[in-house]
């Protein structure tokens, strides 16, 4: 008698232990968040972590009664190794969701497992147009080139600037940051000279600036990943191009803010087009910029970090939406989605799954000793340019 009412005890916890674990695996929603924490591009991954982990600490981990957990994985910047990442998150850890990418081979790369094991996959960094295409399951929360390219093409030629040489980072973004300023620039009544592409791997941008020196342009117009800028900014004022009268424009990545006050004086008065500045002067934003610095050791937040801040929110407005529940319905959820971001209005385009959001001109100008993007014209809900063909 004792020994049976001892045996069914045991049984008893044995499955309340076990279903108190099941309990505690549906109750948990993991999401995968693939980036570069090493290596070349180490600041996106570092920016967007950080990003990831306020928005949360704002927003609690628990949504629809789901413990959110965010599982965090360096892909060195490696295609292969986001792909091997995707999929061990995907099989082993069961995420619902898979998110991060700093940059476009590694998105694209990406994209089959998505499809297949049907996970929505969150863009936070990643910008070359193309890459919603590549899985019905993507949505994006950074930006695209044509977006932020075709702006400041028609700024230039009001300003002065008809006679270009476009000089970009030779892969997916930056060649597309170069086929929509040109045809921009061109219907504006702008000229472009010469294109140059820069290796993406360790640039060595000397030479190409000589050639840009030598073809006299009024303006180089640039696309570099995010962190690159310090580097090409040095070149340039190092050959003399900012003494030779030439102007640098460019999308808003070459004056990113995580690096800009490093630049120096020379990058004061560089005028590019993008979505988003650390500068940008609104209650969001300043909340969001101020939350960010505090937490981070004074890092200013940069547009890669407002992207992963707004892929949060996106994940975690959809999770309210399904109730918890993953899958299609999630991506259903996340499509269509609008909100006020610290970037300003945004809106999760149901048809192509990008993102639609203002593109801002602004210049760089000193303030307190410091450097900023100081926005000085705003181009209102910008679809991609891209998806137009
Ligand atoms: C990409 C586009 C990467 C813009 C970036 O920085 C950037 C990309 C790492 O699509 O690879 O600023």
């Amino acid at each position: 008698m004792q020994k049976r009412f001892f045996l069914r005890t045991v049984a008893l916890a044995a499955l309340c232990g076990a279903s108190g674990l099941s309990l505690a695996q549906d109750n948990a929603f993991k999401i995968g968040l693939i980036l570069p924490m090493t290596g070349p591009f180490a600041s996106t991954g570092k920016q967007i972590e950080a990003a990831a982990r306020l928005y949360m600490a704002q927003n609690g981990n628990t949504v629809a009664g789901k413990k959110v957990e965010l599982i965090v994985k360096d892909d060195t910047g490696t295609p292969d190794v986001t792909k091997r990442l995707a999929q061990e998150l995907v099989v082993n850890d069961k995420v619902g969701v898979l998110a991060g990418f700093g940059l476009t081979p590694l998105a694209l790369a990406t994209a089959p497992i998505a499809t297949q094991s049907k996970t929505p996959l969150v863009v936070m960094a990643a910008a070359t147009s193309s890459i919603t295409e590549a899985s019905p399951f993507i949505i994006r929360t950074s930006f695209t080139l044509p977006q932020a390219a075709v702006g400041i093409a028609d700024w230039a030629p009001k300003n002065g600037i008809k006679k270009v040489v476009t000089l970009v980072s030779d892969y997916g973004p930056g060649i597309d940051a170069e086929k929509f300023f040109k045809d921009r620039f061109l219907f504006n009544g702008g000229q472009v000279v010469e294109s140059l592409r820069v290796p993406l791997r360790n640039p060595d941008f000397a030479p190409f600036l000589q050639k840009v020196r030598d073809a006299k342009p009024d303006a180089v117009f640039t696309f570099v990943p995010s962190g690159a800028g310090a580097a090409l900014m040095k070149q340039f004022s190092e050959r003399g191009l900012d003494k030779a009268g030439i102007k640098l424009i460019g999308t808003g990545d070459v004056t990113d803010d995580d690096i800009l006050n490093s630049m120096g004086d020379v990058a004061m008065g560089v005028v590019t087009s993008h979505h988003y500045s650390t500068a940008h002067n609104t209650p969001t934003n300043r909340k969001f910029v101020d939350a960010f610095m505090k937490a981070n050791n004074n890092l200013r937040p940069n547009f890669m970090a407002v992207g992963g801040y707004d892929g949060m929110h996106v994940i975690y407005e959809a999770l309210k939406k399904t109730r918890g529940a993953g899958g299609e319905a999630l991506l259903n959820a996340m499509k269509g989605q609008i909100f006020e971001s610290p970037r300003g209005p945004m809106f999760i385009d149901a048809q192509t799954r990008d993102v639609v959001h203002n593109i801002y001109i602004r210049r760089v100008e000193k303030k307190d000793g410091q450097l900023w993007n100081v926005e000085f014209d705003t181009i209102k809900d910008v679809k991609d340019p891209g998806k137009a063909r």
